[in-house]
């Protein structure tokens, strides 16, 4: 089994890298910002809970994510392995992560980290915004997420180095460039 975290901040192409790399490297997508969307589209009580989180650019309470993370573990017994998109967001979430996944004895192999101005990363979720209307893409909402992102995310990055399973990768250029660089450490490390 092979699992990878694609780490970075809002706006930095997770999705957008997630989406190639499934696809070329047949690994499960688990993606918390797609899980918790359907939850808030399906009004669900959790959805109507994270909504409240996600409207205001903050990161929904670790033991909510926790939990939708371990079914969707438990969901997926026979798989080539997982990317981890958007997931985990604070150091709580990657030790949780890291025991779920102990105790499966298919550890993390490879966090990739997408590095991205932060006057790059405005502009693209300015014109997400515009596009798709998610309304946590307002100017107001961003800075708060890139502030949530500063205080509470940056750090699982150096939680990972500590481990030595921290990659930098230069996270701008077009799609195809990142997804080249992307791809090369993956099939080296695979
Ligand atoms: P997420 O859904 O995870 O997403 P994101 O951080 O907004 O963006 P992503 O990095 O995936 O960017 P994308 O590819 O779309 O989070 C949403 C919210 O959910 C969080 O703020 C939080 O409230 C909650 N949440 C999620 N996970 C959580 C967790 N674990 N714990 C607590 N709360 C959690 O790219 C952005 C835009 O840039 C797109 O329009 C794309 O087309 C464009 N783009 C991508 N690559 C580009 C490139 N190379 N050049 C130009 N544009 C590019």
């Amino acid at each position: 089994m092979f699992n990878l975290v694609l780490f970075g901040p809002p706006g930095s192409g997770k999705g957008t890298q997630s989406a190639n790399i499934i696809d070329k490297f047949k690994l499960v997508h688990v993606s918390t910002g797609d899980i918790l969307r359907n939850e808030v589209s399906h009004e669900t009580p959790l959805g109507l809970e994270a909504k409240k989180y996600m409207d205001q650019g903050m990161l929904v309470p670790d033991e909510v994510v926790i939990g939708m993370i371990s079914s969707k573990l438990d969901e997926n017994p026979e798989v080539n392995g997982f990317i981890f998109d958007g997931f985990p967001r604070t150091v709580a979430q990657a030790e949780a992560l890291d025991n779920l996944l102990d105790f499966k004895n298919n550890p993390i192999n490879i966090v990739l980290s997408l590095l991205v101005t932060e006057e790059e990363l405005k502009s693209r979720l300015i014109s997400r915004g515009a596009s798709s209307g998610r309304s946590d893409d307002n100017e107001d909402v961003i800075t708060k997420r890139i502030k949530e992102y500063h205080a509470k995310t940056s750090p699982v990055a150096d939680y990972y180095k500590g481990k030595e399973k921290l990659v930098e990768i230069k996270g701008e250029g077009t799609v195809d460039e990142i997804f080249a660089s992307l791809s090369a450490e993956i099939s080296s490390r695979m």
